[in-house]
């Protein structure tokens, strides 16, 4: 599917999205979800064709006879790694289940909110007349929250700029995809001025102990997004120090039931969490909105209107409302593939029985 606009980032430049959505009919009902795997492993290691694979060859022929979240999320333990595909797998699941007893997803996690705040997540631009523009837009459409993305040599000049245009009120914050290591310490030290809301996981995936560092030697908050890829990796996290807030994506970390468990523990700690996204369609998009509206979501999310990554989605499109998205109150997900669209953009359709 065609993104309306690029998308830079610190790792790559995404024009189009491959996306793998699964869709599972047991005896009670079907079930969609949407793997949030990129087509090349540069935010993470796993990879659409990849996820494909393994579901293909391990998880799917892995499902117990009455599947339902838990016992999925069970049988699908051994297997190393691969969470993308297994939240996909679990989620259709769990959507086919809550269907069939009439209960949507946001009621089955324990939402407390009917909408949610809308941030927005801005790439990298050429310049910086063009990322005022963009930014202008944003709020236009009424964004409540700003994200630029960052990298070495594109940080504290887009950072300023953003900060005198739109003065010290607007929510800002910047998102660095693990571009810059410890030594980059006193430069990073130069964001705190701006007084951002966050800076989203600056050091590697696996600086668990960097991040502890950084967050003594500035005064922005740290966030982490792919260092966390379990509620275990949040727990260390908060031991060490390493963030004091959390991006939730509960496809980075193998599911809705283990997205749940990290808000419950980042609450009972005081660690606030917000709900990121990875340019998922209406699918992903609808579950991850029902997360976003637990108690413990206090910052604004990664979750956008639909027209800003696609023209056509494949679902009715979610669109702001006073910067918010409403949570879908059908059961499971509440949204379903739009069948004409669907067929538009499907490049390869696979049925696998077990
Ligand atoms: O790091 O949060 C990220 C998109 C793809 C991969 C990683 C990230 C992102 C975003 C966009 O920042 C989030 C969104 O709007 O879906
Ligand atoms: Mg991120």
């Amino acid at each position: 599917m065609p993104l309306v606009a690029p998308f830079r980032t610190s790792f790559g430049t995404e024009t189009e999205r491959d996306v793998l959505l699964l869709r599972v009919v047991t005896p009670d009902g079907e079930g969609w979800a949407e793997c949030v795997a990129m087509s090349d492993p540069l935010y993470s290691p796993e990879y659409v064709d990849g996820a494909a694979d393994v579901l293909r060859r391990f998880l799917i022929p892995a499902l117990p006879p009455n599947p339902d979240a838990h016992n999925v999320e069970r049988a699908l333990h051994p297997f190393k790694g691969h969470r993308m595909a297994k939240t996909a797998l679990q989620t259709a699941v769990l959507d086919a289940q809550l269907r069939a007893g009439g209960q949507s997803l946001a009621s089955f996690l324990g939402a407390a909110n009917d909408r949610v705040p809308s941030g927005v997540s801005v790439g990298i631009m050429n310049s910086i007349p063009e990322l005022l523009d963009a930014v202008t837009g944003y709020l236009e459409e009424g964004y409540l929250r700003i994200k630029l993305k960052i990298e070495p040599g594109n940080d504290l000049a887009p950072v300023r700029a953003v900060r005198e245009r739109f003065g010290p009120d607007l929510l800002l914050q910047v998102d660095a995809n693990a571009a810059y290591t410890l030594t980059d310490a006193p430069h990073l030290a130069k964001l705190d001025p701006y007084n951002l809301l966050l800076i989203e996981q600056p050091l590697a995936h696996d600086d668990m102990i960097q991040h502890a560092q950084l967050a003594q030697k500035i005064t922005t908050p740290i966030c982490l997004d792919e260092s966390i890829e379990s509620a275990a990796h949040a727990a260390a996290a908060i031991t060490l120090g390493a963030c004091s807030i959390i991006n939730i994506k509960p496809g980075r970390i193998g599911g809705y039931l283990e997205a749940r468990r990290i808000h419950d523990l980042a609450q009972a700690h005081g660690i606030a969490v917000w709900c990121g996204g990875m340019l998922e369609t209406g699918i992903g998009r609808a579950a991850n909105v029902a997360l976003a509206a637990l108690p413990g979501f206090t910052l604004p999310g990664d979750t956008s209107g639909s027209h800003r990554y696609y023209t056509t989605d494949i679902t009715p499109p979610f669109e702001l409302q006073d910067g918010h998205l409403a949570v879908p109150t059908g059961p499971g997900i509440g949204v379903e593939p739009l069948p004409d669209v669907l067929d538009a953009v499907t490049t390869s359709t696979e049925w696998i029985t077990i």
